[in-house]
């Protein structure tokens, strides 16, 4: 049977750029169903089984835009073998932001760190291998526009498609509310297991629409009450905060910048 690829990451990261190497001229362009919003699906050039679907660029998965709202029904509905995490290297810290909302949903992700030649050519340097071992993904350095690299992050993709040993969840949030975010998944019905985490904070968060997608909603306002009581915020900023906070350790450990050798003489 088929793999099917879902492209997803930020706006001007370079997914068209990609999207066409990929596919060259083996394209179909439509619109989403019932919005405005383009679709663009394509064979691989070399590998006709293959089916690679780009998504909206997006910079979450948050249910405020239609672009958004688009990606994450096409990923929770349809459920891709694979999902491509197109980040943009030069700008690996924003990029992030969306790769950790994608790693929740129980796709394998394979993330193609793009604009290397960029990130090169200005004395950055960020380590692929340490990138992927904590983020808990397979990590590919590509330059969409030279064509480096991308027939490796489509063969990855295919390859972790085609891997049925999922890794686990990485544990980015604080101990508390990881244990809220057990709690919730807890009360899950008719989710499958690899999902559970995706609705678990999508829910933690308030995000009505997806409420509304369970055929068994559970009552988690008791849980949210407790959580906005002993961390005195709102919930989603509870989680927009700590995927910062995570991310931020993450790029400390993995991206060493242009400057960071110089010397400051004060
Ligand atoms: C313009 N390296 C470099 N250097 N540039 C890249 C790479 C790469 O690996 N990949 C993409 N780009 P999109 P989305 C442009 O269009 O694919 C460039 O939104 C320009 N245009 O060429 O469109 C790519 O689909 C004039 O740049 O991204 C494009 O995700 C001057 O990144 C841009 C300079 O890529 C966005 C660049 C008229």
């Amino acid at each position: 049977m088929g793999v099917k690829i879902a492209l997803a990451g930020n706006p001007n990261c370079g997914k068209t750029t990609l999207f066409n190497a990929l596919t060259g001229s083996n394209q179909f362009v439509g619109n989403w169903p019932g919005v405005t919003v383009e679709k663009k699906e394509g064979k691989l050039k070399d590998n006709k089984e293959v089916t690679v679907t780009d998504l909206p660029g997006i910079y979450s998965l948050s249910p405020y835009t239609l672009e958004e709202v688009v990606a994450r029904n096409y990923l929770i509905e349809e459920r891709p073998d694979v999902i491509l995490n197109i980040v943009d290297g030069t700008n690996l810290e924003r990029n992030l932001y969306l790769s950790t909302q994608l790693m929740e949903l129980g796709i394998p992700v394979v993330m193609a760190v793009n604009m290397m030649d960029v990130v090169q050519k200005s004395g950055a340097q960020i380590n692929m291998q340490k990138l992927a071992e904590n983020l808990g993904c397979e990590v590919v350095s590509i330059s969409a526009l030279k064509g480096d690299g991308i027939k490796e992050a489509a063969d990855r993709a295919v390859a972790a498609a085609q891997d049925k040993n999922m890794s686990a969840h990485v544990r980015e949030f604080s101990p508390e509310v990881e244990g809220y975010l057990t709690e919730i998944q807890k009360m899950l019905r008719g989710v499958p297991d690899e999902q559970k985490r995706f609705y678990a904070v999508k829910l933690f968060e308030r995000d009505d629409k997806i409420l509304k997608q369970l055929s068994e909603a559970p009552d988690t306002a008791d849980i949210i009450a407790r959580a906005e009581e002993k961390l005195e915020e709102d919930t989603e900023s509870i989680i927009t905060n700590e995927r910062y906070q995570y991310i931020a350790a993450v790029i400390d450990k993995c991206l060493k910048k242009a400057d960071s050798d110089k010397l400051t003489i004060s």
